[in-house]
């Protein structure tokens, strides 16, 4: 959609409140409900989605100032909206966990929130799928949410908002991911003796797009020499996590999950966990028809790109492997802090049951699947550091609702800093963060790969 004055959305449609909403109605309206998404010419699948489309509209809010959102769904299956990376209280963070209501069948919920932080932020079904890969994050619904506020990503001429997606999903027992790339030196948490029990099904796919539309389908991105283009990513993928690179081209990372980072980087590719975010300029200074999309030959080549395309450039989109280095949070991040570490700690030890839940692998956090009826209980106000230990051969992107973490320690590296809501605990590997228990309420925190979070893979974290 074209914008005086702002930027061009080759891609997406945006949604805008309306300057004065009438009485009564809603500043956005969510209609959940059947929606086909045409891939490419010959690959027209069926799902659930929003407004029609999937990914939905691109909802853009303004940092403190109150909207309201109606949501319609128009299916037979009860929904939650949950709105990642918001500061918001549980009653409209679209969690049955914390005791958000469900958007009944054929029924419609009017959330009532107060957008915030600013930055990329993203709404999606929160719906357990367990064994049915029609339901939750399998589905189509997913979309961006943009909270304008005082982030300034400097000058740019394009804006671009690409959604990385696989689609049709099915059980497997052989698993494509890039979890290599979250590299493991050292590998701090391999436990001495390994469970080496055959392996339950896990989730794959054959299918992925950007957006709505697989790599040669889309409008290419179309750029100039000497622009300057903003894109923010996400991985909307239920399943699996992915490595991005823009052939030809250095991508300047500002942001990671939407937060401005304290030393951005330029980095030949990029790593999203499953819920993450990553915000990048790209300086437009090398001609040429090139390939956007997955490091990954298969997956790249079954849809995860887009194709960039310079003024008057005519010739076969091209495609470069990138360096394979190691994607390290910690790079964007500034020397650790000296100040004494914060009291209180939180342990969590993340562990397969391999075949634990007979066709499927069952997760476990210290030592038991969810519930967790006692064990994290928090001090409002109090600043705590949460280990996480990863004893498992997956690397997990673990997500913490409603409240947000500071990294100071990667597999061993410090750091401080760097602000986010996910992050991707490496295989065998250790992630710990900082943060403050400031939004009184049930909060989950979970993997954010559907199916470990179905399969035990969660907890809840509660206020004394
Ligand atoms: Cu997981």
């Amino acid at each position: 959609m074209a914008q005086a004055g702002t930027a061009r959305l080759p891609l997406l449609g945006q949604l805008k409140p309306p300057s004065s909403p009438p009485q009564g109605k809603a500043d956005y309206t969510l209609r959940i409900s059947p929606v086909s998404v045409e891939l490419d010419r010959s690959h027209i699948i069926s799902t659930i989605g929003y407004n029609g489309t999937a990914p939905g509209p691109v909802l853009r809010m303004r940092e403190g100032k109150p909207v309201s959102v109606e949501v319609i769904n128009d299916t037979d299956t009860p929904e939650l909206v949950h709105w990642h990376g918001m500061l918001i209280p549980p009653e409209v963070d679209g969690t049955q966990e914390e005791g958000s209501p469900y958007v009944p069948p054929h029924g419609r919920y009017r959330f009532q929130l107060t957008p915030g932080p600013a930055g990329s932020r993203w709404y999606h079904s929160h719906a357990m799928a367990m064994d049915d890969l029609h339901k939750g994050a399998f589905t189509g619904q997913f979309g961006f949410v943009y909270v304008d506020g005082a982030n300034d990503p400097g000058r740019y001429d394009q804006e671009l908002f690409l959604a990385l997606r696989d689609w049709e999903p099915f059980f497997t027992a052989t698993m494509e991911d890039d979890d290599d790339d979250t590299h493991n030196d050292p590998v701090l948490e391999k436990p001495a003796t390994l469970n080496t029990d055959p392996n339950g099904l896990e989730v794959g796919s054959m299918t992925y797009s950007i957006n709505d539309k697989a790599l040669g389908s889309a409008e290419p991105i179309r750029v100039r020499e000497g622009q300057r283009l903003l894109i923010h990513f996400l991985n909307a993928s239920a399943i699996e996590n992915r490595r991005i690179a823009l052939a030809g081209h250095k991508m300047r990372v500002i942001a990671l999950d939407g937060n401005p980072v304290p030393t951005p980087q330029a980095v030949d590719s990029i790593f999203l966990g499953a819920g993450e975010r990553v915000d990048v300029i790209v300086e437009m200074t090398h001609p040429g028809v090139w390939i956007l999309g997955s490091t990954e030959k298969m997956i790249r080549e079954a849809g995860l790109g887009v194709v960039v395309e310079y003024a008057g450039q005519h010739r076969q989109p091209q495609w470069i492997d990138p360096p394979r280095s190691p994607w390290d949070y910690t790079i964007f991040g500034q020397p650790a802090s000296t100040s004494p570490p914060p009291e209180k700690t939180i342990e969590t030890i993340f562990e397969k049951i391999p075949g634990g839940a007979g066709r499927f692998n069952s997760w476990l956090v210290n030592g038991k699947s969810y519930p967790h009826e006692s064990e994290f209980v928090l001090q409002k106000g109090t600043r705590y550091r949460l280990f996480m230990r990863n004893r498992s051969d997956d690397a997990h992107p673990m997500h913490l609702h409603r409240h947000l973490w500071e990294l100071v320690e990667m597999n061993g590296k410090k750091t401080a800093g760097v602000i986010k809501d996910t992050v991707v605990v490496p295989y065998y590997g250790r992630a710990v963060v900082d943060f403050t228990a400031d939004q009184p309420g049930l909060s989950l925190f979970h993997c954010h790969i559907q199916q470990h979070m179905d399969y035990g893979f969660k907890a809840l974290f509660r206020y004394a």
